[in-house]
Parts: C-alpha cells; structure tokens; sequence
C-alpha cells in the first residue's frame, strides 16, 4: 500500500478526521466564497454548528450549474495568486467548468492518485503508457502525477496515434496501460491488425477511467491484452482521477474518504439514503483549498459498499457507475441505461464490443435501435444465421430492458472508434 496508515485507518479514526476536516473546509468556503456564505446563512448553518458527520446533512447541495453561474473562477476558495494548476471539465454542451489547484491541492491529487494506482498492481518497477489525452482534460496530469510519485516510469503518450502507441509500447516493454476502457479497446483491436502478439508485448496492468464499462467489458480487455484490467473514478469539479479506485481484487472502487466524503440520495427527492442503495453519488471535498465543493451532486449513480475488502483497505468503496442520471434514456417511458445494453451484447457470441444506441422518434412513438458490429463479416453471407443472432439479441434486451428495440448487425470495423470517451448514444428526438 501506499499509505497504509491512512489506507487501513479504523473507522472512528477516520471520521473523526474526517469531522475535523469538514469543520474547517466549511469554515474556508464561509470565509472566502460569497456564494457559499449566503447559501450555508440561508440554511441556517454556521462553521460552527458543524458538530458531527450527520450535520453534513443540513448544508445544501452543489450543482454544476452552480459552478457555470460562476465562471470561472467564481467559486475559487483563494486569491488567484495561489492557484498554480487550471484543468476544466470535458463537458460538450456549454461552458467547461473550471477547476483551480493550489500547490497542497496538486499534492493531494498526487498523493490520492499513488494509492489508486499501487492498489492496482503499479509499482515503481513499472513502466507506464499514459494514453489519456494531455490538456485541460485532468485524466492524463493525474495519473502521470500519482504513477510518478510511485517511482514508475512514465511515458507520457497521450491519445491517438495508435499504430505508434503500439510500437512504443512494444519497443519500451510498457507494463501499465492508462486510458479509456473504449481506447484501449481499440488499441488492442489496431495491434491484432499490426499482427502484433500479446507474447510481444509487457503488458501486466490496465488502469482504466473516465467512462464506465461492465464486467463484460473488463473479460474482453483482460482476455484481448492478457493483462489484470482495474478501473478508477473522478470527475474534474472535485479533483480529477484519485477520487477512487480499484484493488486488483476488484470488488468496488476504494474511496479516498480522508479527502472526499461520499454519500448516495434519492436523485428526485435528495433524500440521503443507507448503505448499499443504488442512488446519486454526492461528494464533499474536505481537503481541498483551491475549489472545495459541499456536497457536489455528480448524478452518476452508483451505491456504497461498507465491508472491508479482502486487501486489508478500510475504506468505503463505490460499485461500478451504472449510468450518469443525465445519460440515462427514457425510451416509450422505460429507463434505459447504456450500460445495461453492453452487458445484454458483450455477452453474445460473434458481437464484437462496439456498439451505439439510437434513439428516434416514429410519429409520437420513441424507437430504440441498436447497431453492434459482427466479430466476423463471414456471417455476413448467411441471412438465416444473420436472423437468428437478430432474433436472440432481440429477445435478450426485451428481457434485460423491457423493451422492444430494433437490433441492426453491421460490418466489422463500421462503427466510429474512440481515443477518449466513447459516444455510445444519438439521441434524434
Ligand atoms: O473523467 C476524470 C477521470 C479521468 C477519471 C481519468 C478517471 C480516469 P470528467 O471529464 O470531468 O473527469 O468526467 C467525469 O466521467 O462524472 C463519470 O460520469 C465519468 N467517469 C469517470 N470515471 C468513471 C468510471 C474524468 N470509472 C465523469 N466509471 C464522471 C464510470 C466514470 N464513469
């Protein structure tokens, strides 16, 4: 472990550091964030009558309106002068939201994103491709930082130029992959094109974010690159990576609870909700002095995992995210959300792992069609094969989903291929 003292801290250990840590972030954004004070005096809480962790409860939340409301910069905890970093969200829609780091914060990013990794298998005996786009992006900077700070070797590629990555990788015996699930996907799709051989190349761990993926996606990147495939959690608002992670024992993603305090709400009601309920994942950062957030609403939903993991770590850990609430389709009143129609494909035979999801309109009718890509166009020449994988595909979704959808089988290799986060949905409506 990285910091075992922290890692394996005893519960009443942790949240009375935690408790301590609150008090004063919330005291901080009173101070020196107009918008907090006049939010926490509405609701009637001063720093001071923070007393315990249930009192988390009475502040109300953030959201990522409120940080556009305040563009850029008008969120930030401290003068300008001590801000050494800017990232800024991916967001496609609008204005990014923009994050400020201070020099501690670029320490504690560091020091959260160096747990994640060695839970992972990375050590400083490896050699890391970092193929996370480099940029405002926070993807790349903080896994070079954490990987760094563990004495590997990085090897700062960032995305694209596949057939090169391919090759460095061959030629520098890169140990650990860093990217999107969907890149390294594509990546291991290029090298079979290349005729290079798994026995070519070092590769002995993925570490993979920034999107989700099911389970069925990690067996296809496992079997595909021969590697212990992981993934890990952030979002830019509140740090970047390092929010959470993977052990290799792979049984939820590990939160780094004395820098973020999670919790799960009911996303209609905002109702908190217990242990091991699926619902919104809201975080509090309680170390962070740049942009510290009070209960910031991700809307990726997920739930909470209390047991102690099998590696000895005593943190809280996070399930695989199903979907983000935004991302979640309503189709014919039915929710459906991506994920579930990965698990239903992946698990077919002759489907390869790219696939998208259309959504229409016919008349007032909402009209759901998939498109997944044969492994093999061979298939291609027997209609009555054709019709038969159709057929189960079709079926299959009708169990998992509820729902009638239009499955369209295409060609091998149709489907556009992503170097970050894939577009697995065209919304027409
Ligand atoms: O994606 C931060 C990151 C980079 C995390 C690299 C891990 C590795 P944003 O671009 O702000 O930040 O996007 C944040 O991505 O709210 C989730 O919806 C999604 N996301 C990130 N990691 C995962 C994951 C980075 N492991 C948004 N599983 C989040 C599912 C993820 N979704």
């Amino acid at each position: 472990m990285w910091n075992k003292a922290i890692e394996t801290m005893r519960r009443p250990d942790m949240e009375a550091l935690q408790l301590e840590r609150l008090k004063a972030t919330v005291g901080r954004v009173y101070n020196n964030v107009p918008f907090y004070r006049k939010r926490l005096d509405d609701a009637g809480v001063t720093p001071e009558s923070i007393k315990s962790l249930k009192d988390l409860q009475r502040i109300p939340f953030t959201v990522k309106n409120d940080l556009r409301d305040h563009y850029p910069f008008g969120l930030f905890a401290v003068p300008m002068k001590d801000i050494v970093r800017i990232h800024a969200s991916s967001g496609t829609t609008g204005k990014p939201t923009t994050v400020g780091y201070t020099r501690a914060d670029l320490e504690m990013w560091s020091e959260c994103v160096a747990r994640l990794v060695m839970a992972a298998g990375a050590t400083g005996d490896d050699v890391a491709q970092i193929a996370f786009g480099y940029g405002l992006f926070t993807g790349a900077f903080g896994l070079h930082a954490g990987l760094e700070k563990v004495g590997a070797a990085i090897i700062p590629m960032s995305s694209g130029n596949t057939e090169k990555q391919i090759m460095i990788m061959q030629d520098y015996k890169s140990t650990v992959l860093v990217s999107t699930p969907s890149y390294a996907l594509y990546m291991a799709e290029v090298m079979a094109e290349m005729g290079v051989k798994q026995s070519d190349i070092a590769l002995k761990y993925g570490l993979f974010g920034a999107e989700g993926s099911t389970e069925e996606m990690r067996a296809q990147l496992e079997s595909r690159w021969g590697i212990i495939a992981t993934e890990n959690y952030g979002m830019s608002e509140l740090v970047g990576p390092g929010v959470s992670g993977e052990c290799i024992h792979k049984t939820g993603m590990h939160i780094n609870e004395d820098c973020f305090i999670p919790e799960i709400i009911n996303p209609e009601t905002g109702e908190v909700l217990e242990y091991g309920e699926k619902g919104e994942l809201v975080i509090t950062t309680i170390l962070k002095e740049g942009i510290p957030l009070l209960r910031y609403r991700t809307k990726d939903i997920t739930r909470l995992i209390p047991e102690v993991c099998p590696c000895g770590r005593t943190s809280i850990r996070m399930e695989k995210i199903q979907g983000r609430s935004d991302d979640m389709l309503i189709i014919r009143g039915v929710n459906v959300f991506p994920s579930q129609v990965e698990s239903v494909l992946l698990g077919m035979p002759h489907i390869s792992p790219h696939y998208q999801l259309e959504v229409s309109k016919n008349g007032f009718v909402d009209a759901l069609k998939v498109i997944v890509e044969l492994e093999d166009s061979s298939l291609l020449e027997s209609f009555s094969q054709l019709e038969a994988l159709e057929k189960s595909i079709r079926h299959k979704l009708q169990v998992v989903l509820g729902l009638d959808a239009r499955v369209q089988l295409t060609e091998p290799k149709t489907i556009e291929r992503s170097m970050g986060k894939a577009k697995r949905v065209i919304d027409l409506r």
